[in-house]
């Protein structure tokens, strides 16, 4: 592994900034303990020092005596820890004026404070986990629905780096007698035993384009995705946002113009995590504040993955034609089109310029609701490529993505390569050995997981 552990000791507060009841600092690092010792007083008046691991409740002190908080202490001894090395938590009260106190004490001390995702690096160094497995840590922090998190829960109990470890495992058999022959030039090419390998490497290779197949998917369910609501004002835009969102949020009036600034929030359609975005009505306005409610809704439109396109469908007209036209010249979007207010008109006429580019047309009513379900199938049915979530593993991270491509055409090049060479059968299995050790940490390079970790919160 290209990759140091650094072994001085740092700390953090793992608690979002803010109030809460309870706040908790992370020391991890050889002096951990000792550190903590130095500020800490027991109410039993122990050394937490001189102690096994345990949990201690007392008090952090000033060099002065004075009491900074009461707090519990967790003390866990290495390996046995998120890390792997000597652990304390201290547990305060959750106020960030009292949590800096602990840490500016701890600084004194010399320890240093952790860079993003600075512990889950350490723990991935010193084997507590592989790289799959660290990177589920952070998609179990940041998913945004229940579907995200039962995927993300598989890979970090390392399913994922099973299927690797599978690939990577038929490979290395391979490679062994492969690399046997290379030692001994005399010895002709096995025609049976390399039969078997290429039936092998064929099922091997399946295997990956089945997993390749839900990259797609996974980077929807763990980075979700915007989809953006647009029309000309009046057509029932936030009427629809509410709808979805099954609440009160966004202002719903008879007058046009009402929605200025965008409102957004998150929904989970059938588990899929998307930004829904409520826009201000596209029209001309020289009335500045719509003005700039409808350069926002534009760039929201830039920003998105799929577009709501609403009309309504009593007064489908001009206005919204050339709407329409403007985002089909200008942007390169699926538009799904939300033809609405159907409770008072049931079967409007449809111009042809929609139905040729919009990829679904659904009629609604956001007052009845009818309508409503249909949207959200067509929506995740759109999302999701016509395919279903039924795997339980999906590749998530672009990296990981890439990599596997990259084994993948190695044992492409394996299977169609003509002249038997074993020279040349070792050299690709070993890049794609390589390649798939990028995904579970074994090859990856300092510099790859500098990206990885970066992303990281501090404190994880
Ligand atoms: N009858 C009916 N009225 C609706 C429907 N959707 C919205 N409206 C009404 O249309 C008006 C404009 O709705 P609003 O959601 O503010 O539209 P927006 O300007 O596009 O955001 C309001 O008076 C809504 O109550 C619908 O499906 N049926
Ligand atoms: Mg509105």
């Amino acid at each position: 592994m290209g990759c140091k552990l650094r072994d001085d000791t740092i700390t953090a507060i793992c608690t979002p900034a803010g109030t809460g009841a309870i706040g908790v600092i992370r020391v991890s690092g050889p002096e951990s303990i000792y550190v903590v010792s130095s500020i800490f007083k027991s109410r039993t008046g122990q050394d937490i020092s001189k102690k096994r691991r345990g949990m201690y409740l007392g008090c952090i002190l000033e060099e002065n005596n004075r009491v900074v908080d009461d707090v519990i202490v967790l003390v866990m001894k290495s390996p046995h820890s998120y890390t792997g090395e000597d652990v304390v938590e201290i547990h305060a009260h959750g106020n960030m004026l009292i949590l800096r106190s602990i840490i500016e004490l701890l600084l004194k001390k010399g320890v240093r404070v952790a860079g993003p995702g600075e512990f889950t690096k350490r723990a991935f160094l010193n084997g507590k986990m592989d790289l799959t497995q660290a990177e589920a840590v952070l998609d179990q922090i940041t998913a945004k629905t229940k579907k995200s998190l039962e995927l993300s829960r598989g890979i970090l109990e390392g399913h994922l780096s099973k299927k690797i470890y599978d690939y990577s495992n038929s490979m290395k058999t391979i490679l062994a007698w492969v690399e046997a022959i290379i030692d001994f030039p005399e010895e002709e090419i096995p025609v049976e035993l390399w039969k078997q390998s290429l039936n092998q490497l064929q099922k091997t290779l399946g295997d990956m384009e089945q997993l390749l197949g839900t990259s797609e998917r996974g980077k929807i369910l763990r980075e979700g995705v915007v989809v953006v609501i647009v029309g000309k004002p009046n057509v029932g835009k936030s009427s629809l946002f509410n709808a979805l969102l099954q609440e009160n949020r966004a202002i719903v009036s008879p007058y046009p113009g009402t929605t200025r600034d965008h409102l957004e929030e998150y929904i989970s359609l059938r588990g899929l995590p998307v930004r829904l975005i409520d826009t201000a009505g596209l029209r001309e306005s020289s009335e500045p504040v719509e003005k700039e409610g409808i350069e926002r809704a534009w760039k929201a439109v830039e920003n998105s993955y799929l577009i709501l396109f609403v009309v309504d469908s009593t007064n489908l007209n001009k206005e919204d034609i050339t709407l329409y036209e403007s985002i089909k010249n200008n942007v390169d979007k699926s538009v799904l089109l939300v033809v609405n207010k159907t409770d008072l008109n049931e079967k409007p006429e449809i111009p042809q310029l929609f139905s040729d580019y919009a990829k679904a047309i659904v009629h609604t009513s956001a007052k009845t609701g009818l309508g409503l379900e249909e949207l959200e199938n067509k929506l995740v049915s759109i999302l999701l490529g016509g395919h279903e979530i039924s795997e339980d593993i999906v590749l998530s991270h672009e990296h990981q993505k890439n990599s596997l491509l990259r084994a993948k055409k190695c044992i492409e090049n394996c299977i169609n390569q003509r002249d038997l060479s074993v020279e040349l059968i070792a050299f690709e299995l070993r890049e794609a050995l390589h390649a798939l050790g990028e995904i579970t940490g074994e090859t990856a390079t300092e510099e790859l997981l500098d990206i990885i970790f970066s992303s990281f919160c501090i404190g994880k």
